[in-house]
């Protein structure tokens, strides 16, 4: 790939463009930017036969669709709705019989350095053995199971052993605290949970079963039966007799054959939680046959995947580019994958690229954040630059999870990617299942920090508030305009909380609102994502809402009064969260206000998670508010960035706390 022009007019307009090099163009499988529009046209002329063609030619069915998408109960569509099919027999068992079997389905390493292979024949053997297990123990189709596990090959098998028997999983990402699990247990009315006795990260031995058994104890689990307990690490942990089982206990004697259960396409294959602008996570309920559809294709158009790619999604299970690009995308398109239990920095900061030298990875995925933070070290030790490791075998690389800024962009483009690699910026979301936007690496022209333009068949759109379409060159709000196959079917056990939330009545009712602003450029109508519109944080990729870790800090009930919650730009995060403290004594500052502030973050961590920490906390006696009582945010936010105050502050009740605030705990 050549640079064409590199002006940088200013920090908002970039010009500089990435085309592929035609050799690229030529081996791809989506080749060439009249291929992408031939998609795209094929999808506009008919759009039902567009995503049917996909679907018999992706998947497997057992029992062939009819009927492609059905409208009658919008916004809540269904897609191949009489059609029947088998998740996990489309990851694993479509595979037998042919030159997939014995390949290497996962190269598992392992926290400290420790690899291991799983063919795919093998994997279908593991998989098909646990699901005997979990039926042994009543696991039934429809039924919830809690998966609170490492990002370990057990992980996946657990997953995949739940798609397999028709059982709906829910998967915490494990770093959220005691109170999460109890509460998605209650939530998602979990009969069972799958977990591991610890977890290895950086070299640490971190519990898992333990914070379960916390979590349990706070009540409301009581309609979880068994516990299922992989041993990670020779540590005995605490097992409840009756309840809790281990994996070798349960996997003893289970045969490696277990019939896939075939299911309705709309059946829920999994529930995911995730933040909205409310205290309460939303859990998203994902079909089976349109999901799947998606995260195999994406696969194929995105990564441009071949036979002898080795490709690493650096995403834990526990969030949705886990889902649909570890635990399931990568089997159900027979690639080769890279899974990875432990962290970037251990034992030291080049550990991904030594990974990538040491797997031969061909298409490397990973989040901005991590590419800050590598830079970073990178810069600070010659010894962890990637340049000392053997880069060749990549061919793509992508970023995913937040907006990726333009140096950092360039960064990976030249030290990773050696500038011959694509970088595909897809931007998704937990609801959509897979990638929304995003270049295809043999055809889209790259524009650094830009997810240029929707894949074939999404109708994304620029509207202002009440839906009308904007011009490019002028930010809005973006929406997609026509229902997709991999799209959020319903929030778990709340309807109209989806309706209200993806499909506001303002904007008519039939536009799927993201939650993200976006403007298109003028000149190739390329989008780029421009944030959050509502109070959703993004913090290292992992999405926080602002009201959440608000309810976490008042549920402090002896020594909060009052919490407002911003975020700020962080050079390596992304986001940062800021939180406005108010307390039920008088303002501290010095040593007692460091002390206050310790014990806050160490609650915010037992409520939601370590992740939701804040990194900065500042007490006032008060809050700025207007006179009618609302809190001034944007005047929060600007506090938070350092701003000089410039804006209007005469309708501020007390003027004075405004100093009081700037300084930060
Ligand atoms: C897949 C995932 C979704 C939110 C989304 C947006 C942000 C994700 C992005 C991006 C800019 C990208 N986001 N990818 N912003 N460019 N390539 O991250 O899902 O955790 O649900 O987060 O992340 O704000 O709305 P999820």
């Amino acid at each position: 790939m050549s640079e064409q022009q590199s002006t940088i007019t200013s920090g908002l307009v970039e010009n500089r463009v990435f085309p592929p090099s035609e050799a690229f163009v030529k081996a791809a499988r989506v080749s060439g930017m009249p291929a992408y529009d031939a998609l795209c046209a094929e999808a506009a002329q008919d759009f039902e036969g567009f995503w049917a063609r996909l679907a018999r030619e992706n998947l497997n069915w057992t029992k062939p669709f009819t009927q492609t998408l059905d409208e009658s109960q919008a916004p809540f569509y269904k897609w191949f709705a009489d059609g029947e099919i088998n998740a996990s027999a489309n990851c694993l068992d479509r595979h037998m019989g042919t030159a997939v079997e014995n390949k290497t389905a996962v190269i598992f390493e392992a926290d400290d350095g420790t690899v291991t292979k799983t063919s795919y024949k093998e994997l279908l053997a593991r998989v098909s053995q646990f699901a005997n297990a979990l039926k042994a123990h009543g696991i039934q189709k429809g039924d919830r199971v809690l998966i609170y596990m490492p990002m370990t090959l057990e992980g996946v098998i657990a997953m995949q052993a739940c798609a397999r028997l028709g059982a709906i999983h829910s998967v915490v990402f494990g770093g959220f605290s005691a109170k999460a699990v109890q509460e998605r247990i209650i939530d998602v009315g979990a009969v069972a949970v799958i977990t591991s006795n610890y977890q290895m990260r950086g070299g640490k031995e971190l519990p898992l079963k333990a914070i379960v058994d916390e979590g349990m104890a706070l009540g409301g689990c009581e309609a979880v039966k068994t516990v299922f307990v992989y041993q990670r690490t020779a540590t005995a942990c605490p097992m409840l007799a009756g309840r809790d089982k281990t994996f070798s206990e349960v996997l003893a004697g289970q045969s490696a054959d277990c019939a896939p259960v075939p299911v309705g396409a709309e059946h829920p294959l999994f529930i995911l939680y995730t933040s909205g602008s409310t205290g309460k996570p939303k859990g998203v309920q994902h079909s089976t046959g349109g999901y799947l559809l998606w995260a195999k294709v994406t696969m194929d158009w995105t990564f441009d995947l071949k036979p002898e790619d080795v490709f690493w999604c650096t995403a834990d299970i526990g969030w949705i580019t886990g889902h649909s690009y570890v635990a399931y995308g990568p089997l159900a398109a027979g690639a080769t994958q890279i899974i990875f239990e432990g962290i970037p920095t251990f034992p030291n900061a080049g550990r991904f690229w030594q990974m990538i030298e040491r797997h031969k990875c061909s298409i490397f995925y990973t989040a901005p954040t991590a590419i800050r933070s590598l830079i970073k070290a990178a810069e600070g030790d010659a010894k962890v630059h990637p340049d000392r490791s053997d880069l060749s075998s990549l061919r793509i690389l992508g970023s995913v999870g937040e907006p990726i800024n333009p140096e950092a962009w360039m960064w990976y483009h030249k030290h990773v990617g050696h500038e011959k690699c694509p970088i595909v910026d897809t931007f998704w979301q937990t609801e959509t299942g897979g990638h929304m936007m995003t270049p295809l690496p043999g055809a889209t022209p790259l524009v650094p920090g830009s997810c240029t333009l929707p894949l074939p068949g999404i109708i994304a759109a620029i509207v202002d508030e009440v839906g009308n379409d904007i011009p490019n060159g002028t930010g809005g709000i973006l929406v997609v305009k026509r229902p997709w196959p991999s799209m959020i079917r319903t929030i778990w056990n709340d309807p109209e909380r989806f309706k209200k939330s993806y499909f506001p009545e303002e904007m008519g009712g039939k536009l799927y609102l993201a939650g993200d602003g976006a403007i298109r450029s003028a000149d190739r109508a390329y989008f780029r994502i421009t944030g959050r519109i509502d109070d959703v944080l993004n913090v290292s990729g992992h999405r926080m809402g602002t009201m959440e870790i608000e309810s976490a800090l008042v549920a402090k009930t002896d020594l909060v009064a009052e919490a407002a919650v911003v975020g700020r730009p962080d050079d390596v995060t992304g986001e940062a969260i800021c939180a406005f403290v108010v307390l039920k004594r008088p303002c501290p500052s010095g040593d007692e206000a460091k002390a206050i502030a310790k014990e806050l973050r160490d609650w915010v961590a037992k409520e939601i998670g370590p992740i939701a920490k804040p990194k900065d906390i500042r007490f006032g006696e008060n809050l700025p508010k207007t006179r009618s009582g609302k809190i001034m945010r944007r005047l929060l936010r600007s506090l938070a960035k350092g701003e000089t105050i410039t804006q209007d502050t005469s309708t501020l009740e007390n003027p004075a706390i405004l100093s009081q605030l700037g300084q930060t705990y």
